[in-house]
C-alpha cells in the first residue's frame, strides 16, 4: 500500500488501496443485503487467528475474513463496552452521543443505524448484551440481558418481559438469534444485532469446553512484569494480573474450607449458584482438583502471577473457542437456509483487551492492545470484495459503513465513514490519524480519563484530569508501547506537530480543547 504523507494533511490524504484482491466495483444489488452483525465483549485481537496465530484457532471467525475483508487496523474511539455500543449505533464519538461511560443511560430518542434502516423497510433485531441503561429502539424485536449478564441460565428481557433462559450464554444469543431468522417471512431485508456477553471477566467457560487449554505452556509477554517507567498513568493502573486479579473471583479457587479470602470472593459466591447442580458438577469436576493442587503449591511472587496468568488464559480462551463453535453454527444456518448469498456479516468486538501485556487485563487505555479491535466482513455475493484493508478505520465507522450497504443515505450527522469506498480498487481519500478519548474516571482499573491521537506510526496521549501527562510511542520501533518519548529532543518537532493535527481533529469532531 503507497501512502502519500504530509503532517499537513493528516486529516485527509490521497491513499491507493492496492491491498485488494478483487478490484472491481461493486456491482448493483438487486435488493438490499441482509445483515448480520457480530459483536463479542472484551475479545482481544491476540485470540483470533485471523490476527494472530500463538494462542487459538478460530477457524469460524476466520473464515469471515477469508471469504471477505480483514481491516488490519481497526480502531475503537473508547475503549470500553457502554460507550463502544452507543459509537456504534449512532456513528458518533462520544461526546456528541452523551454515552460518555459506563455509567450514563443511553438517549434512545438519538438517529441510530438501526432506526434507520427500519424506516427503509429493514426487520430489525437486538439479541444478547446491550448494556445501555435505557431500552433499545429501532427495533422490531429485542432480547437482551440485563446489565453484563450472566454466563450461566441468564436473565433476559425479551421486548420487555424478563424471562431466564436456561443453558450457557454464548449459546443461548445464538439459538435466540437463529430462532428470529427462523420467523422472517422473507418480505424484508433483516438486519439482526447479535451481541454476546463473553469474552467478559469473569471468563466462566461452558462446562463442555472446560480443560481445553490444560497441556498449552502460553509464553509470557514480554512486558508482562513491565515497571512502566515514564509512563505514569500506566504504573497507577488497578488491572494487574499478579497484584488484582481475583484468585477466587477471576481464577474459580472457591475452596471449600474457606481458607482462600479474596475481596471480591463474595461476588463469585453469588453467581457460583447461578448453575444448575448438573452444571455445578461438571464445574467443579473441573475445578475442584486444581483448587486442592494449587493450595498444595503454596505459590508466592513471580511463581503465583505466571499461575495466574496460566489460569487466565485457560478460562478466557475458552470462552473464544465457544464463540468461535458458535458463530460456525450462525454461519453454517445462513449457509443452509440459502442466505448466504445476500446477507453482509461483520464480527467485531466492542473494543479490545490485554492478555497480559503490561502485566494487565482489562481494556480503557489508548494502547494498541486495548485500542485496537478485530474487524471482518463478508460481502453478498456478487459483490467481489475480498482481501485485506490497512487504512486506520474506526468503530465510528459501523453506522455509515451499514447504511451504506443497504442503499440507505448517511445522515451528515454521522462522524465515522463508510468504508465501502476501500473496498473498491480506486484512489480512496481517507483520514491519516484517528481520535480516542477515554473519559470513564473513577472507575474500578484506576484508569486516567485521556485523549490522543494515532497515526500508522507515532501515537500521542494526554492523560488529564488529576494528572497532567503527555505521552509519545513510536509504534514502529516500540510496537509494545514501553518508551515514552515525550521528552526527547529529537521528537520535539513532531509533538508540536501531533498536537495540531490533535487539536484539529478535536475541532472537526466537535470536541472542545481540553485543558
Ligand atoms: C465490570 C468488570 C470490570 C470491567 C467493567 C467494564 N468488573 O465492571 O472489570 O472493566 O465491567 O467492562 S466485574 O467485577 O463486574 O467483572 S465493559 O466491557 O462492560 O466495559
Ligand atoms: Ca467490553
Amino acid at each position: 500500500m503507497v501512502i502519500l504523507r504530509s503532517m499537513k494533511f493528516i486529516f485527509f490524504t490521497l491513499t491507493l488501496v492496492a491491498s485488494l484482491v478483487a478490484c472491481s466495483p461493486p456491482p448493483q444489488q438487486a435488493s438490499p443485503p441482509n445483515i448480520v452483525f457480530i459483536m463479542t465483549d472484551d475479545h482481544s485481537i491476540q485470540t483470533m487467528s485471523t490476527y494472530d496465530q500463538r494462542f487459538i484457532s478460530t477457524p469460524h471467525l476466520d473464515r469471515i475474513g477469508k471469504e471477505g475483508v480483514i481491516f488490519r487496523n481497526s480502531f475503537v474511539s473508547n475503549s470500553i463496552c457502554a460507550p463502544s455500543r452507543a459509537v456504534l449505533l449512532t456513528g458518533k464519538h462520544s461526546h456528541l452521543n452523551g454515552q460518555v461511560d459506563n455509567f450514563t443511560r443511553f438517549d434512545s430518542s438519538q438517529v441510530t443505524f438501526p432506526k434507520l434502516l427500519q424506516q427503509a423497510g429493514y426487520a430489525t433485531a437486538m439479541i444478547g448484551k446491550w448494556h445501555l441503561k435505557s431500552q433499545p429502539t429501532g427495533f422490531d424485536h429485542w432480547d437482551i440481558l440485563i446489565n453484563q449478564g450472566h454466563y450461566y441460565n441468564p436473565d433476559f428481557i425479551e421486548n420487555g418481559v424478563q424471562k431466564t433462559t436456561e443453558g450457557y450464554v454464548t449459546d443461548i444469543i445464538t439459538d435466540k438469534s437463529m430462532q428470529w431468522l427462523d420467523s422472517q417471512s422473507g418480505d424484508k431485508p433483516f438486519c439482526l444485532l447479535v451481541h454476546h456477553k463473553a469474552t467478559h471477566r469473569i471468563w466462566m467457560p461452558d462446562t463442555a469446553l472446560l480443560g481445553e487449554f490444560d497441556d498449552i505452556d502460553f509464553p509470557l509477554p514480554d512486558n508482562f512484569f513491565d515497571a512502566y517507567e515514564g509512563r505514569e498513568a500506566a504504573a497507577a493502573h488497578v488491572m494487574g494480573i499478579a497484584r488484582d486479579m481475583d484468585l477466587v473471583y477471576d481464577l474459580k479457587m472457591l475452596d471449600e474450607e474457606g481458607e482462600i479470602q479474596t475481596p471480591y470472593r463474595k461476588y463469585y459466591e453469588g453467581i457460583y449458584p447461578r448453575m444448575n447442580p448438573q452444571q455445578q458438577a461438571a464445574w467443579d469436576a473441573y475445578y475442584q482438583p486444581i483448587i486442592e493442587d494449587f493450595k498444595q503449591k503454596g505459590l508466592t511472587g513471580d511463581e503465583l502471577a505466571k499461575w495466574k496468568y496460566k489460569r487466565y488464559m485457560q478460562d478466557y480462551l475458552s470462552c473464544v473457542r465457544s464463540v468461535d463453535n458458535n458463530v460456525g453454527r450462525l454461519l453454517a444456518y445462513l449457509d443452509e437456509k440459502g442466505l448466504a448469498e445476500n446477507t453482509v456479516v461483520v464480527y467485531t468486538s466492542d473494543q479490545g483487551f490485554y492478555m497480559g501485556e503490561h502485566g494487565w487485563f482489562d481494556k480503557r487505555f489508548m494502547y494498541e492492545e486495548s485500542l485496537r479491535t478485530p474487524l471482518v466482513m463478508r460481502f453478498p455475493k456478487g459483490f467481489g470484495q475480498v482481501g485485506e484493508v490497512t487504512h486506520l478505520v474506526q468503530n465510528i465507522d459501523y453506522a455509515p459503513t451499514l447504511l451504506d450497504l443497504a442503499g440507505v443515505a448517511i445522515p451528515s450527522s454521522m462522524q465515522g465513514l463508510s468504508l465501502l469506498p476501500l473496498l473498491t480498487h480506486q484512489d480512496t481519500a481517507w483520514r491519516e490519524a484517528i481520535y480516542y478519548h477515554y473519559l470513564e474516571f473513577p472507575n474500578e482499573h484506576g484508569t486516567k480519563k485521556h485523549y490522543g491521537i494515532r497515526t500508522d506510526r507515532y501515537k500521542l496521549i494526554h492523560f488529564y484530569e488529576d494528572i497532567d501527562v503527555w505521552e509519545l510511542f513510536d509504534l514502529q520501533t516500540d510496537p509494545q508501547e514501553m518508551h515514552n518519548l515525550i521528552a526527547a529532543p529529537e521528537h520535539a518537532e513532531r509533538i508540536v506537530q501531533l498536537k495540531t493535527e490533535l487539536a484539529k481533529l478535536q475541532a472537526a469532531y466537535g470536541e472542545p480543547a481540553i485543558r
